[in-house]
């Protein structure tokens, strides 16, 4: 799979993309990424690529012209991308959504500055992607997450230490508590169970304690999640556990 990238800070790429997974599966050739600066797509003599806004208010906005120059330059050169624009205004980039973009051959991603990306530019976009609702300074991280989230996806990249099938067992729920050695730490054991070689028993546990974190933490995606007949009657065992502990506590304090 190939990304394009436009960005007028292409140096905060370098980093991220020389380690780790993105690093492998570049030498590896299962994922191509182009960095292309939008000062390149200028025309006049100091390179400008934002402007004041029209009506007034705080920030400067990027200017439609090196933008889109930048994107046609990419299509015609490697061919037809979709076209994704980085912005606080998007829709949620959600796993769902990562899946789909793993589907296109190319993706080109477009990052703004702080202030904005004036709003022509929406008519060359295929999507408008935000990463959450917090404010960042531009959209090279979001980029990056992107880049990340798909990256991990394609077929191949990960080895063994990551697991997508893994990942697809827990669909939709937050994983439960892990451990690895020592035995004890700080006084705290690994729970017997993992220690036990029941798989089959292990595997009930992870589930439950899955259904338990989520409950717990984000009870709005249970809703989402794909839960069998099982799971419904462990979360309501659960539910009922975690009223009565509640109730328990309420007493003592
Ligand atoms: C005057 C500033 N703005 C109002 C709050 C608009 C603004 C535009 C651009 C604020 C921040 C940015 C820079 N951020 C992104 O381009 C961005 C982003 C983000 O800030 N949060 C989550 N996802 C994304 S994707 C791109």
């Amino acid at each position: 799979m190939e990304f394009h990238i436009l960005t007028v800070f292409p140096e905060m790429f370098a980093s991220p993309l020389q380690a780790s997974v993105l690093q492998r599966a570049q030498v590896r050739g299962l994922l191509r990424v182009y960095l292309h600066n939008i000062r390149d797509f200028t025309r006049d003599r100091h390179r400008v690529t934002d402007d004041y806004a029209y009506g007034g208010g705080p920030g400067m906005i990027m200017k439609p012209g090196p933008i889109v120059s930048g994107i046609q330059a990419v299509q015609e050169r490697f061919g037809r991308a979709y076209v994704i624009l980085l912005s606080p205004q998007g829709i949620l980039l959600t796993q769902r959504l990562v899946k789909n973009l793993a589907q296109q051959e190319r993706l080109l991603l477009i990052c703004g500055r702080y202030g904005g990306v004036d709003a022509r530019v929406q008519a060359y976009v295929d999507a408008e992607v935000s990463i959450g609702d917090y404010v960042l300074t531009g959209g090279e991280l979001p980029a990056l997450v992107v880049l990340d989230a798909v990256g991990r996806l394609l077929p191949n990249v990960l080895g063994d230490e990551h697991s997508v099938t893994e990942d697809s067992l827990f669909h939709g729920l937050l994983q439960g508590p892990v451990y690895t050695r020592p035995e004890e730490f700080a006084g705290m054991r690994v729970p017997a169970i993992l220690r036990s070689g029941n798989h089959a028993a292990i595997a009930v546990w992870r589930r439950r304690q899955a259904l338990l974190t989520t409950l717990r933490r984000r009870p709005e995606l249970l809703p989402q999640a794909p839960l069998t007949p099982q799971d419904l009657a462990t979360l309501q065992a659960l539910q009922t556990q975690e009223a009565l502990q509640e109730q328990a506590t309420e007493h003592t304090s």
